[in-house]
Parts: C-alpha cells; structure tokens; sequence
C-alpha cells in the first residue's frame, strides 16, 4: 500500500486520540498528560550496550517514531505537542522516521525537555520514573493503573489509519513467507537461512520484527517459540514460520506450516495439516461480535478433538477427547490474542480464562474493530506427552502413530483478523491465500 494512502488517515486517528484522552482524563481527574517515548535500557551493568529501544506503546499509539527522550504532551482544548529533541549524538543517529505525516497533525517543538502546564494536574506515563521526578511530577500521577487500564481499552478498537497499517504489515510479511516456503521447497537450507531470508526480503533488521521470527523445521515445530535456529542444512520435511513485520508501529503475526511429499508419515500428516487448513478457516467464519471469545477457543478444542479422531491418534469420541483435556496435550496454548502495537496487546485480556484455559490471551466479548488472530496449532511434545503415556487415558492414544509423525513437529497456522459488522475481515489471507499444506517439490 501506499504510505500516502495510510497517511491520510492519520490526522483522523488524532482527531480521535484527542477526543477519547479528554474523556479519559477528566474521568481520572487529570487536567493534562505527558506521555516518554523512553530511554535505553543497558543490557547489563557490566557492559555499555543498550537494548533496542520499544517506545512506551502508549507514546506510539500516537506517533510512529522510534527515538528517545521524546515527550507528547496531551492537555484537552490545545493542539497535542510533540517534543522531539535534535540528536547531537556523534556516536550514534536515529534512522529517519518513515512517515513524517505527524508533522503537520502535532505541535512539534525540537526540545530536550517538555513544558509541561503549570498550576495543572499533569499525569506521566513512562518506564523512567527519574525524569518524572525531574519534572516534579508527583509519585501518584505516574503511571496511575486506573488511567492506564483506560487508555490500554483505547487500544483495542482500531481506527481506520491503525487497520491500514496492519493490512500493510500483513503485505510486507506475505513477501517473506513466500520467498522463504519457496526456499524451503526448493532445496535444503538451514533454519538459519530461512530466518536471514525472511528479514532480506521483508528488509527489517532483527530487532525490528514485531517479535523474534519463529523458524522451526521438523521436530523443532514442536517447540511453540523455537528461536535457537538449526545451522545445519535441514533435511527435514516440514516447517513452521510464524514471523511477521511492522508498519509505522503496527504488527503482523502469521504462521504458515508446509510439508514436503513422499516421506515416511507425511501422507498422513498431510490430512492433519489439511484438516487444521479446514478447521481454522471454519473458525475464522464464526468470529461473531457480541460472542465471547473464549468459547471460540473451547470451539476450536472440539474440532482439534475431532482431527484427533479421525487421524486415528486418538481412539475415542471427539466428545471423549475433549471431555477427558487430551486435545490440551496436543493443542496446549490459545487460540488467539489481541493484536496492534504489541504483537500481544493490551486490552482483550480481561478476565482471567476457565482453569481449561491458562495461557489463553484473548477473553474479551469479540467486538467490532477489535484486531485479534486465530491460530489453532496441533503438535507432538514430548514433554506433554510423557504424562499422558502413563495416565489412564494414555491407553486411547496410538503411540506407534506418535511416534511416527512426532518428528514432522506440529502444526500452526495463524491469521490476523478485524472483526466488522458482518463477520470478520481476514487480513492475512488476503495475502496469503493458503494457510499452509503439502509442497510442490522441485
Ligand atoms: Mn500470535
């Protein structure tokens, strides 16, 4: 997409960000708020190397800007000012923004320090309690959970400059899942090259991806955040790639799974994969505003039960499998969580989920705006297996066939979605049309 087509956007989402802090603030008691985009944390005290800097995702839900020591000041009835300080670093230099579009939205001021309004209640919020306390912001305006809970709400229904970020965020991750499914199909590379061809093509350096790129080939797909990437051409038949990329701040989360043809088990992991393919399209479909989202992932235990069943790994009912938690074995994490800013963001974890559900990210009642993904994965772990060999329930499962498809991994496939009046809008299959499935070989 054109930047310019998404920076039309952008005064609107202000105009919106402006409206919704006045209501905020005057609620919290607040006459005004001045909100830091950070300061570099040190890898270690012994060392002087500093992380990354992660603006305060309240400070990017305004402006996509990367640098420190910025302060925006939000007081209803003015203009919102930016300060944004002139780098006189000579070691270092912040790349240039991508959009410049906040210029002529914010009153930008090239200033070290904020002036802050006086004689008024002003609210802080940033990780660096030492320049609040510099600014004579008092210890209880800093960081005041009630507004923050209230603000973190604001974030969890997109505007239409926020839902075309993601849908660019989902364009530029397309590319790279494609070029690496294609590398992958077309001869042996290591998880490694995969993980360094995701990020040429996608053109982001590491520490840019929305999160660590997972690239886990064979067995590794059964480890759910597998980062300690092989360097050893892969002769393995399957691969998970859940990896994706930003735009002006906003994040793409998607996973695909692909398996070669003709190996030992892959036939019959083929018609798992297929049946995941199937099941997560149908979940998608059933994304309904006014449901709660948890019985979506209750739902999506009945059909991975069903899969269960009919791949024979299971010898009993899909009611029986779900009934008894062996799909929690197979299928051990949520179906989803709200996504933004923050590849998990703010705002949709509002209860905390059935004992059923413990890693469950998402238990908001699904709402029309909200951005949230749909990934039901299905894998072979040993470490979770290995109590269910010994229980009761064991007795139900086909080990031999465990056995045979564990080193294959497992299966994730993963979709953002926008949840409108009539449904939901997949993002990411708009890009990615498959979810995943059996390759063409070369
Ligand atoms: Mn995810």
């Amino acid at each position: 997409m054109d930047l310019a087509v998404i920076e039309a956007l952008y005064p609107d989402h202000v105009a919106r960000q402006e409206r919704l802090y006045t209501e905020a603030l005057r609620e919290a008691g607040f006459d005004a708020i001045v909100v830091h985009s950070g300061t570099p944390q040190k890898k270690t005290a012994a060392d002087d190397q500093y992380w990354p800097l992660r603006p305060t995702p309240f400070f990017h839900h305004w402006v996509a800007l990367y640098e420190p020591g910025c302060f925006l000041v939000v007081e209803p009835g003015t203009k919102t000012r930016l300060f944004w300080p002139e780098s006189r670093d000579f070691w270092e230099r912040p790349a240039p923004p991508e959009s410049t579009a906040f210029l002529g939205v914010l009153d930008v001021r090239r200033l070290a320090a904020p002036e802050l309004p006086s004689g008024k209640r002003v609210a802080w919020i940033g990780d660096d309690i030492a320049r609040a306390e510099a600014l004579g912001i008092a210890s209880a305006d800093r960081n005041p959970a009630k507004l923050l809970a209230a603000l973190d709400r604001l974030r969890t229904t997109k505007t239409p400059y926020e839902i075309a970020c993601l849908v660019e965020a989902n364009r530029r991750a397309a590319l790279g899942h494609e070029a690496v499914r294609r590398a992958f199909a077309e001869g042996d590379c290591s998880e490694l090259d995969l993980h360094l061809l995701y990020l040429r093509t996608t053109r982001q350096d590491d520490p840019e991806t929305p999160y660590k790129n997972i690239v886990a080939t064979g067995r590794n797909a059964s480890i759910l955040h597998h980062v300690s990437y092989g360097r050893d051409a892969t002769r393995a038949e399957s691969l998970l790639l859940d990896a994706g990329a930003t735009c002006l701040g906003y994040c793409s989360d998607i996973t695909r799974t692909w398996v070669k043809t003709g190996g030992a088990a892959s036939a019959a992991f083929i018609a798992i994969l297929d049946g995941m393919e199937a099941m997560q399209k149908r979940l998608v479909a059933r994304v309904t505003a006014g449901a709660p989202y948890e019985e979506l992932h209750d739902e999506s235990h009945r059909q991975v039960s069903a899969i269960l069943k009919d791949a024979g790994i299971v010898r009993a009912s899909a009611d029986e499998i779900d009934g008894k938690g062996i799909s929690r074995v197979f299928y051990p994490h949520g179906l989803g969580h709200s996504l933004g800013l923050q590849t998990h963001d703010v705002g949709c974890a509002v209860v905390t989920p059935k004992p059923e559900n413990p890693f469950l990210r998402n238990t908001s009642s699904i709402a029309e705006g909200q951005v949230f993904t749909i990934e039901p994965g299905l894998y072979f772990v040993d470490s979770l297996l290995a109590p269910l060999r010994h229980a009761p329930e064991g007795k139900l499962v086909d080990w031999n066939l465990v056995e045979a498809l564990s080193p294959l991994g497992g299966i994730r496939i993963e979709d953002d979605v926008l949840v409108t009046s009539s449904g939901a809008r997949n993002f990411s299959r708009e890009v990615l049309p498959l979810g995943g499935g059996a390759l063409d070989q070369a």
